[in-house]
């Protein structure tokens, strides 16, 4: 029976936040196992430094199972100039004393390259690599540690690469270990999911799946790449590259427990792969954090939970085809105009800056903001100084819900603050028709907000006022409460009064309850915009890309019921 675990591997997180930011962040979503990534100074810092980061991963809980380098520096043993051999001897040595400080059970690198311009060099230089790795794994067994890993690569100047060569060189140095248990670390893969191999044509050799399932018999660790929630790596890969590695998680974990017996050990340690360039900060830094918990979830529930199916013989079909069904629900195309806001006073109210990464990576129309008084609804909640604060930290639309006594009050202090829509409640406005000229006039869209039990005529005097309509679903004021009974009916009605009045372009936002059961009937009935809360994206018993992607199909079964429109023939 094998066991997947899931861990981070931490480069190039090393020049974009600290090493604590990510321990608290893997706290959090309780993935305790680190693979440390190298970074440049990893060589000449000294030991304290690593006992230290050791200490601090401790007390967040965090191990730091293993040390990896990707970053070539170890390729001296391919290179003819001899010297280079040396240094690359002497840094690959210093590498596993880290490995040791910190308390890596295994050190892995990738081999490094040939020159693609001396590729007549490169059986020198797999002989020397395979000669200097059995010294290192007797340098690295009397540091105590247990197993030296290579990286299987995708391009033939960066041994191994083809099945071939990952069965020859992992045959050479396993025999190895075997004949010298005693004295030397034992060696495996660091097998990366999304590795295949493209000829100088571009023509597809082997794909991912191939070379994955040629390290199987040599593996001890593997490289998940960041997954988004349409299981999509985020590392650049076009269309034409799916061949060679845009992964399908289900596939690879089914795989994975089909071929356990194949695999050197019963428990495989898997770490993801931090997206953006390996060195220095990028644009995508305010996103990590909001990727990093998406990917993390997302691996969760589709690699390391799975499907009973999958552990059985069940035909590898089920599981891909489950996936599919998922990225396709996310790929959706809904008719222009339909969006999906979700509510902030949602989330997590003490995280709410990293929340809004999270929101914001999800890939939503808008931000619901629903500001309150005490005095019309019975609840406080978000205050305008977060609403203004918002606007620097974000580019999705401000669609802020006013449930207070003295809009204007409101709309005035908002001015100049960058918001794109405000919606007032008919309940509160003495001049109505004035204040929604004012949300024009700072340059917002107006909406007019209506109460479960207030009639819909007065509407009547409003059309050339109003850019959208919003209905509430449940008495406002609280999250989580139960749809008022006549909103179905009401969405429809309200649909066919904005239609007869000339108004088919003014959408119906929805407010309340929008769960997945509702949300079929409310965009059957009308619904285009739908404020998503605890009902819904969410809901706790699925990540939030999941619920979005579930919002996403539950919205496209409502379209499919829709009646066809008939607008006003003025
Ligand atoms: C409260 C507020 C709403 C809620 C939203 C919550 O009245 O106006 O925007 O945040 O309705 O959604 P759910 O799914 O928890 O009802
Ligand atoms: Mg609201």
């Amino acid at each position: 029976m094998l066991n997947l675990k899931l861990g981070v591997k931490s480069d190039p997180v090393s020049y974009r936040y600290s090493y604590p930011w990510l321990f608290k962040l893997m706290a959090q979503e309780g993935v305790t196992h680190l693979q440390l990534g190298t970074f440049v100074e990893l060589y000449h810092l000294p030991d304290e430094s690593f006992t230290t980061l050791r200490k601090q991963a401790a007390d967040h809980g965090i191990t730091i199972d293993s040390l990896f380098t990707a970053h070539r520096e170890l390729g001296g043993f391919f290179q003819t100039d001899p010297t280079w051999a040396q240094v690359a001897r002497k840094n690959y040595e210093r590498l596993i004393e880290v490995g040791a400080l910190i308390g890596a059970k295994a050190v892995g690198t990738n081999p490094g390259a040939v020159m693609r311009d001396r590729m007549d060099t490169k059986a020198q230089g797999l002989r020397c690599y395979i000669d200097h790795m059995k010294e290192l794994m007797g340098f690295a067994h009397q540091r105590g540690i247990d197993w030296l890993t290579i990286e299987p690569m995708s391009c033939l100047a960066e041994p191994p690469t083809i099945p071939d060569e990952i069965r020859t060189m992992g045959d050479e140095l396993t025999a190895y270990h075997r004949d010298n248990p005693k004295t030397t670390s034992a060696i495996g893969y660091c097998a990366d999911i999304s590795h295949g191999y493209l000829d100088a044509n571009g023509k597809l050799g082997f794909d991912h799946i191939a070379l994955f399932e040629a390290a199987l018999p040599y593996m001890y660790e593997v490289h998940l790449k960041n997954t988004d929630a349409k299981y999509h790596s985020t590392f650049g890969f076009q269309t034409a590259d799916l061949d060679r590695g845009v992964v399908d998680l289900a596939q690879f974990s089914q795989l994975l427990h089909q071929q356990a017996d194949q695999l050197p050990v019963d428990e495989l340690i898997c770490y993801l792969e931090i997206g953006g360039p390996k060195l220095g900060r990028d644009y995508s830094d305010v996103q990590l954090e909001a990727q990093l918990r998406d990917s993390l979830q997302y691996i969760k529930q589709h690699f390391l939970e799975t499907p009973a199916e999958t552990t059985s013989n069940a035909p590898a079909a089920s599981a891909v085809a489950s996936i599919t069904t998922t990225s396709n629900t996310a790929n959706l195309t809904l008719p222009d105009g339909f969006e999906v806001g979700p509510s902030m006073m949602c989330v997590d109210q003490l995280n709410f800056g990293a929340e809004l990464k999270r929101v914001e990576a999800l890939g939503v129309g808008y931000l619901h903001l629903d500001i309150m008084d005490g005095h019309f609804v019975p609840n406080l909640h978000m205050g305008m100084g977060v609403i203004q604060a918002l606007r620097s930290q974000t580019q999705l639309p401000l669609d802020v819900h006013l449930m207070v006594t003295n809009p204007d009050l409101y709309i005035d202090m908002m001015q100049g603050w960058g918001i794109d829509r405000v919606t007032v409640h008919v309940e509160t406005c003495t001049h109505l028709d004035g204040t929604l000229g004012r949300i024009r006039d700072m340059g917002a869209k107006a909406g007019v907000a209506i109460n479960p039990a207030t009639p819909l005529e007065v509407l009547d005097y409003l059309y050339e006022r109003i850019d959208y309509v919003m209905l509430m679903t449940v008495n406002p004021g609280f999250a989580g409460q139960k749809l008022t009974p006549a909103s179905l009916r009401k969405i429809a009605d309200c649909r066919q009064r904005l239609d007869a009045a000339g108004r088919a372009d003014a959408p119906i936002q929805v407010d309340g309850n929008v769960s997945f059961e509702n949300i079929p009937n409310m965009v059957a009935a009308g619904a285009d915009s739908l404020v998503a809360g605890t009902s819904s994206v969410f809901h706790k018993s699925d990540t939030w890309p999941a619920n979005l992607a579930r919002m996403t199909q539950a919205a496209s079964e409502g379209f499919a019921r829709r009646a066809p429109r008939t607008p006003a023939s003025s």
